[in-house]
């Protein structure tokens, strides 16, 4: 009777330098007498596979506003090997609204997943991983500033690419004494370089006037004749997503006419013309202003006031 035994078959996962050592035995009777004999033993050395995945850990797009904004990816070494891996960021995606400018590519150094300014790392040129241990993922971010033209809605991409700084390419390349202990190094079936895109939407709050006048002249009706009395409409609207904050509209009392003194209103209701705890003010010289403050997209906001057309 012959009786083999294998060592464990070669897995994707079995780390880079392990020695698998296989050996024979074959057993048998010889003359009544149990013997055995071994066979050689065969040593292989496991190669570095190179391979990497990358994905978003962004939940959804990330609100954009001008200026900056984060991306964050996870690049995880899925070889059997440590390696390092060299990232890129592209902004200018096929399909774009806006581009954003990359400012940097920082890595998560003190691991809360979020980036913190002057405490994360700020990769420097050509941005590099530090080595990963086979299986390690390390937090990425992308540091990018959004451009002021953006516009509510609008959406923009950015792909980060990581790539085996000791190659890439197709799989099944090998990199003779690359790898572990003097081993090859092997593409693996990621091709060694992996890309994930990062998205941003355009959140953008923004404020449009409309001014109107109504004319009630002394006579009944509306024609703007000295006398008349004018009020006029100010809508303030703020559309978009998000709000604006320290809004504060303001008007002029026009050449020609002037102030009806208690007419400022806002929302039908009358404001008082001092400055004091209401939000508004109104006289001849200064005009009129209300501080409407921090104010909702979909919001809409009327004010009113009178002057007299001068005699
Ligand atoms: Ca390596
Ligand atoms: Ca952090
Ligand atoms: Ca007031």
């Amino acid at each position: 009777m012959l009786v083999g035994h294998a060592a464990p078959a070669l897995a994707a996962g079995v780390t880079a330098g392990t020695l698998i050592e296989n050996t024979a035995v074959a057993s048998f009777d010889e003359a009544g007498t149990p013997r055995s004999i071994n066979s050689n033993t065969v040593v292989v050395r496991v190669d570095e596979l190179l391979d990497v995945t990358v994905t978003s850990l962004d939940p959804g797009p990330v609100t954009a506003r001008a200026g900056d904004a984060v991306l964050t990816f996870e690049v995880t070494n899925q070889g059997n090997g440590p390696e390092a891996f060299r990232l890129t960021a592209e902004t200018a995606v096929a399909g774009n609204d806006f581009d954003v400018t990359l400012r940097a590519i920082a890595i998560d150094s003190n691991g809360n997943g979020i980036y913190d300014e002057g405490v994360d790392q700020i990769l420097a040129s050509p941005q590099t991983t530090p080595v990963l241990a086979p299986d390690a993922r390390l937090t990425v971010f992308a540091l990018v500033t959004v451009p002021q033209s953006v516009a509510d809605g609008d959406t923009s991409n950015v792909a980060l690419t990581a790539a085996a700084v000791t190659g890439s390419g197709t799989p099944g390349t090998s990199f003779a004494g690359q790898g572990v202990d003097g081993g090859d190094a092997v593409v693996g079936a990621t091709g060694a370089l992996a890309t994930a895109r990062g998205s941003l939407i355009g959140t953008v709050a923004s404020v449009s006037l409309v001014k109107s006048v109504a004319v009630r002249d002394p006579f009944g009706g509306t024609s703007a004749v000295p006398g008349a009395i004018a009020t006029f409409t100010i809508e303030a609207r703020v559309s978009g997503t998000g709000a604006v904050s320290g809004l504060v509209v303001s008007d002029a009392i026009p050449a020609g006419t002037t102030y009806v003194p208690g007419t400022l209103t806002l929302d039908t209701a009358t404001l008082t013309d001092a400055a004091d705890v209401d939000a508004g003010t109104a006289s001849q010289a200064g005009g009129v202003a209300v501080t409407l403050g921090s104010v909702p997209a979909g919001t809409t906001r009327a004010i009113t006031f009178d002057v007299t057309i001068d005699r």
